[in-house]
């Protein structure tokens, strides 16, 4: 899954290498969410990578633009129907886990669903049975396979000492969070946090896709009063701009073994 260009990694380049490429703008697709972000054409991208068919979203919803959780997560649902069968889905981050620099990637073992607690869940309201159950379990939420592929790719490539395994949150934004929020959320277990993926995984879970994710830190969480530096946007979509063409190589790298699967 790619992102969009207020927020978030590479405005969807890895779609632009993809083979017997086919684009459909969003506002095409019935019923589809259309991107607020001014200049920016939501797209899904259809093609071939490495052998390997692919699906991209170029532009990408979250909770911060005013779409209900659902809203946002609908795509996934779009996928499921077209037959796809493992979602990657990645983002910008903040880390909160002392051990992460600037440009590291997490890839994310675990979640926890700060906005489920406040009532907040894609899967709420009437359950829709082609997709999945009412009560579905999430404590396998990411795929153990593909975390194990994501490691060995990173090994691969020579990039293990700035890879990690954590927990992610998401929280609504679109403000980033205070010193006291961040505090709490490094004593609840989380490593990152962001503004996307957790209601998008729930609902990949949901209808049984397997699920990549991993996190770009963009910056490091300030939980120091006596630090002034203040997380900013430029500073997240520039070092998303430094590491686009090493994620797109960690991700077509990790989409070449699911050929084999
Ligand atoms: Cl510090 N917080 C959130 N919620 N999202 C982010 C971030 C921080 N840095 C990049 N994305």
């Amino acid at each position: 899954m790619g992102s969009n260009e207020q927020n978030e990694l590479c405005p969807g380049s890895l779609a632009e290498y993809l083979e017997d490429k086919q684009c459909f703008p969003y506002e095409e697709i019935p019923h589809f969410p259309v991107s607020t972000v001014q200049g920016h054409k939501g797209q899904m991208v259809f093609g071939i990578l490495h052998g390997v068919p692919v699906m991209c979203m170029q532009g990408r919803f979250h909770y911060y633009e005013g779409y209900p959780l659902w809203k946002c997560a609908m795509p996934v649902r779009v996928m499921k129907l077209v037959g796809v069968t493992h979602l990657i889905a990645t983002n910008a981050a903040g880390g909160l886990n002392p051990r992460y620099k600037v440009g590291d990637i997490m890839m994310v073992k675990d979640h926890v669903n700060m906005m489920g607690f406040a009532g907040n869940n894609p899967l709420q309201g009437p359950n829709d049975d082609r997709f999945g159950p009412r009560f579905p379990p999430m404590n396998k939420a990411y795929s153990t396979t593909l975390l194990d592929i994501g490691q060995q790719v990173a090994d691969e490539m020579g990039i293990n000492d700035i890879v990690h395994k954590g927990v992610y949150t998401c929280l609504g934004g679109p403000n980033f969070e205070t010193v006291a929020e961040l505090k709490m959320l490094r004593m609840v277990g989380v490593d990152a946090v962001g503004m996307s993926t957790v209601h998008e995984v729930i609902t990949a879970r949901h209808c049984d896709l397997s699920v990549f994710a991993f996190s770009l830190i963009t910056n490091q969480c300030v939980i120091d009063y006596e630090n002034h530096d203040e997380a900013n946007h430029e500073e997240v979509m520039d070092v998303g701009k430094a590491k686009q063409s090493l994620l797109q190589d960690y991700v077509s790298r990790i989409v070449i073994r699911l050929k084999d699967m």
